[in-house]
């Protein structure tokens, strides 16, 4: 039987999930894509879960798109089966926030998917990369656009002209992941900061999500604006009610995600 490529479980109101073709470093697969895209899909129609996880194993988070699947396509195949487009983006559709928890390689499509989630926590053995150009191709996940935004024009260039690696430490310092921990810490610290998300009111932490990324697409006033009428319309839930009551009540929320 085959073995799973994505594995799939909840701790909590957290939803984890694994990519899972280890001896191949997770390298990104068709099957593999569309596996992850339907467990995402899942993770956010589940009432249950408040935050998802998107990790790896210790040697790789995902060693890129998979160059042997690749290496005989023609331009005629990439266009109709709409490589990359089809099955690559589907956790841009997922409003719950997702974290990646990256240990060892994220090369080319693995950086480009850690990317693609909320925020990167990172093990003190990641390694971060955008290879391509050494196999006669440029990025097609996105990283020649997201990279620039998360560490600036002179560093994405970097990487992405010469395809060399960054270390964790390189990459917090550049701002591409918000923390660094020991490598057997990892799995905790990303289900502890995913806890603390998933037990927010959902509502707000959608909004919060959505604000965030509008920085990304808009100008700073059409920005503030959205910004301005997401935090208004949060008037109109209960957990609004309930969180000020208990901060004045002097205890923990009891939020309903409502
Ligand atoms: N694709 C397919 N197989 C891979 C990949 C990959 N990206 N990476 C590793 N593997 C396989 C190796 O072939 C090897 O298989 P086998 O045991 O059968 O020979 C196994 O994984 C273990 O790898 P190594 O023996 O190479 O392990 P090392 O520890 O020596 O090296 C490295 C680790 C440095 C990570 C090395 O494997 C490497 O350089 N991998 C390729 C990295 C790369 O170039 N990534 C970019 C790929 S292109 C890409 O991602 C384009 C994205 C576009 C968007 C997505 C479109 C779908």
């Amino acid at each position: 039987m085959q073995e799973e490529l994505v594995l799939s479980r909840k701790e909590g109101r957290v939803g984890i999930l694994q990519l899972n073709r280890p001896a191949q470093l997770n390298a990104l697969n068709d099957a593999l894509m569309d596996a992850l895209g339907a467990a995402l899909l899942a993770m956010e129609k589940d009432d249950a879960i408040g935050c998802i996880i998107l990790t790896g194993s210790a040697k790789a988070f995902a060693a890129g798109a998979d160059i042997s699947a690749m290496q005989p396509m023609t331009l005629s195949d990439v266009t109709r089966n709409n490589f990359i487009g089809r099955n690559w983006e589907t956790i841009l559709q997922v409003r719950k926030p997702v974290i990646a928890a990256v240990a060892g390689y994220a090369l080319g499509g693995g950086c480009e998917l850690a990317m693609m989630c909320d925020f990167i926590i990172a093990a003190d053995n990641a390694k971060f990369g955008q290879p391509e150009i050494k196999i006669g191709i440029i990025p097609g996940a996105g990283g020649t656009q997201r990279l620039p935004r998360a560490v600036s024009k002179s560093k994405a260039m970097d990487m992405v002209l010469t395809g060399r690696m960054m270390d964790a430490q390189e990459a917090e310092r550049a701002g591409l992941v918000s923390r660094i921990v020991p490598a057997d810490k990892l799995e905790q610290e990303a289900l502890d900061a995913a806890t603390i998300i998933a037990g927010m009111s959902l509502p707000s932490v959608i909004a919060a999500k959505e604000a965030v990324n509008r920085a990304y697409e808009t100008t700073l006033t059409e920005g503030v604006r959205f910004e301005r009428r997401s935090f208004h319309a949060l008037f109109a839930t209960q957990d609004q009610k309930e969180g000020m009551k208990a901060f004045l009540e002097k205890r923990k929320p009891d939020f309903r995600h409502e």
